[in-house]
């Protein structure tokens, strides 16, 4: 088949997916036009993301799922090895606040769980091909959010790793109630695979937007992408 009818094919489906790139194994380079094939991907994800989240609806729930249909067990994703997983201490955890936030006092596990939390059975899916059902609660980042004065007129809320990964969110996106920073898998506190002390938990979005181990929580109006965002994962994965 003609390589430019083919790209354009595996273009289409992948923003039916809402994945515009990134997609491991798929290969959308044209040796004949690098430049092009990357500036028009580029553009292309751009109004993607614009797209999403104009269809973005607050108020629309991600599915819940029953106890029983919980995946056991959990399935462990990192760009790293299960065995390379960083171990936060615990005892000295604080997470860092930063950017449009009044007041920016770093928040200990204590004082975290000392809010009211939340649960939810809900289904993580990677952009790799599976996805799993689990059990989070922890506290919602919307109200975490106002709790600490966050302006929640700016436009990303942005997130970094204990592993230096990193993601970022819309501001819509981390006011939909279903948006956790959380703290608890199956009742019972994160282990360091699984994102301990605290992860994000969002199920409107892919499991590439759930940073796991996270130290430092800002918002802000400045573009902060992500470790996969940045290389060329879409940006806004509604999923
Ligand atoms: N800190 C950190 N968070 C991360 C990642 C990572 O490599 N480091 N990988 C992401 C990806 S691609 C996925 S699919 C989910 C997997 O979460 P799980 O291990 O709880 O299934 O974590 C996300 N959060
Ligand atoms: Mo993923």
């Amino acid at each position: 088949m003609n390589p430019l009818l083919k790209r354009r094919g595996i273009m289409q489906r992948a923003m039916a997916l809402g994945l515009i790139s990134g997609l491991e194994g798929c290969n959308y380079e044209d040796p004949a036009h690098p430049d092009l094939a990357d500036r028009f991907l580029h553009a292309m994800s751009a109004w993607n993301d614009r797209v999403q989240a104009a269809l973005f609806d607050p108020a629309t729930l991600a599915p819940s799922f029953r106890p029983d249909q919980i995946t056991m067990p959990p399935r462990f994703n990192a760009f790293y090895s299960i065995s390379q997983v960083p171990v936060v201490d615990e005892t000295t955890y604080q997470l860092e606040l930063g950017g449009q936030i009044a007041d920016k006092s770093p928040w200990s596990l204590t004082q975290l769980r000392a809010l009211p939390q939340e649960g939810q059975i809900t289904r993580l899916v990677c952009v790799e091909g599976w996805r799993v059902i689990g059990q989070w609660s922890g506290v919602p980042l919307g109200r975490f959010l106002h709790q600490v004065g966050a302006d929640t007129t700016c436009r990303y809320v942005s997130f970094r790793c204990a592993d230096g990964y990193y993601s970022s969110i819309d501001m819509a996106s981390a006011l939909h109630p279903q948006t956790l920073l959380a703290l608890d898998f199956l009742n019972a506190p994160l282990t360091p695979a699984f994102g301990a002390p605290v992860r994000l938990r969002i199920p409107t979005k892919l499991g590439f937007k759930n940073p796991k181990s996270v130290m430092q929580l800002a918002v802000t109006n400045v573009y902060p992408g992500g470790y996969w965002e940045d290389q060329g994962y879409n940006w806004f994965s509604g999923s």
